[in-house]
Formats: structure tokens, sequence, C-alpha cells
């Protein structure tokens, strides 16, 4: 019989994280499902067969508690959680959403990283796939401090596959564009739907949570030798994080 593989998604509870523990569900992995809202992985783990983990990424004792439960071998690590808060302009912008932002998207991705490291090595054919954006590629007004983070989840991303250059783990960033999820727009907003629901007004089909799930499963599942360094993913009518053509 051969073992069930194990992959680790964080940020799970909802948009992204929440499709990609159900396409590497449908993909035949076991899935720890890891957020901070324990009733909702708890549904979606009871829902794909997988293990809720309430975890807060900033916490390193969160984090060694996911570490013990994803045990000695993993296989995938999906690092998801983060997230953007605010589109003020530098002159407006502040300095703890600035701060709330790094801590999450990149030392948060930074202490999971380290903590799953070791399993990822001991499985012999280990994969990490980190959330970026193309906010980690081009600046846009207003965006600096995501910019700045997302950056950040690039450097940490190009970093280790160096660092693991010898070692039977590949290491992969998917930068998505415009994304319709339930949350992303509405936590950057602090909740004001209006401005949440502009961000995809007259776009006809931005991408959904499924079409980055379905990247990341894709490049997990690839055979072990093959590494997608980068993928770069954004709707049809994208061309630019600010240029989106509108009906
Ligand atoms: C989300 C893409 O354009 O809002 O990571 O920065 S964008």
């Amino acid at each position: 019989m051969t073992q069930e593989r194990i992959a680790v998604v964080t940020g799970a509870s909802s948009g992204i994280g929440e499709a990609t523990a159900r396409h590497l569900a449908g993909a035949g992995f076991h899935v720890i499902c890891a957020a901070r809202r324990r009733e909702r992985i708890e549904a979606l783990a009871a829902e794909i067969g997988g293990t809720a983990i309430a975890c807060d990424v900033t916490s390193p004792d969160d984090v060694a508690a996911l570490a013990e439960a994803a045990g000695p071998r993993l296989h995938a690590l999906v690092n998801n959680a983060g997230g953007a808060i605010g589109l003020e302009p530098i002159a407006d912008a502040g300095p703890a959403q600035w701060r709330e932002m790094y801590d999450v998207n990149v030392v948060g991705l930074l202490q999971v990283t380290q903590a799953g490291v070791p399993a990822l090595i001991a499985s012999e054919d280990g994969v990490i796939c980190n959330v970026g954006s193309i906010a980690g590629r081009t600046p846009y007004e207003g965006g600096a401090g995501y910019v700045a983070a997302k950056h950040g989840t690039r450097a940490v991303t190009e970093t280790l596959r160096l660092e693991l250059w010898d070692q039977p783990v590949r290491i992969c960033e998917i930068a998505p564009g415009m994304v319709a999820t339930e949350e992303f727009s509405l936590v950057r907003f602090g909740g004001d739907a209006e401005r949440a629901a502009a961000v995809y007004a007259g776009v006809a089909e931005p991408l959904v949570a499924d079409d980055i799930a379905d990247a990341i499963t894709w490049v997990v599942t690839r055979p072990r030798h093959v590494n997608i360094d980068t993928m770069v993913i954004k709707p049809r009518a994208q061309a630019a994080p600010h240029k989106v053509h509108r009906a």
C-alpha cells in the first residue's frame, strides 16, 4: 500500500486556500487545513477528509503545532496565508498596516517554511508553493505596502530555491493578478463591501479561486524533477495591475 501524501495549506478558511485544499484532496492528498478560523477549517476538513489545525502563521506556537500535526514526512506546503490592508498612497499610509502585511505575507511564511522544510526533505519529494502576487512584480499607486510585502514573498521563494538547491524539494511562486474571492478586497478595505465590489466592477471574467487552486495542484503534481519556478496568472482582461478592461 502506498503511503498517503500529506499537504499543508495555510489560509485555508476561504478563497484560494480553501479551493486549493479541495483540489489537492481531489488529487489524493491528505490535506492539513490551517487557518485562524477554526469553524471554517473544521467544516472544510470534514468535507474533504483532511485535518483542521487552527493556526495563525505569525504565532510561533501555532506554527509548531501545525508542524507537529503534519508529521515527519510532508510532500506539499502551500504558503497561501496573506493579504492586503489598505490602498492609501505612501503619503497617508499607516505603518501599523505595513507591519501587519509584512508579518503575515513574509514573516509568517518564513516561520511555516522553517517548520516544514525538515519534513519536506524527509519525504524525498517535497514541494513548496508560495502564493505571491503580481504585486510582487509591478508596483501600483496605493499598493506600496502590499507591493513591498509581496516582493518579500518573492524574495523568500527565490532565495530558498538557491539555499535548498541540493535537496529534494521543489520551490515555486504562484503570482495571481485579479482574483475575485469573497474576502481579499473586503479585508483590504476594512469590510467596506461597496469599495470591495468596485474592484471587480465591469470586469467580465476575473479569475476565481479555483483557477489558482488548479494551477497550484498542477505545479504540485509535476514529476519530482520538474520545478515550476514562477507562474504569473492574470485574467484576460488584466494586462497589468492597473490596466484592466472594464465593460
Ligand atoms: C492581488 C493582486 O492586483 O490586488 O494579489 O495586487 S492585486
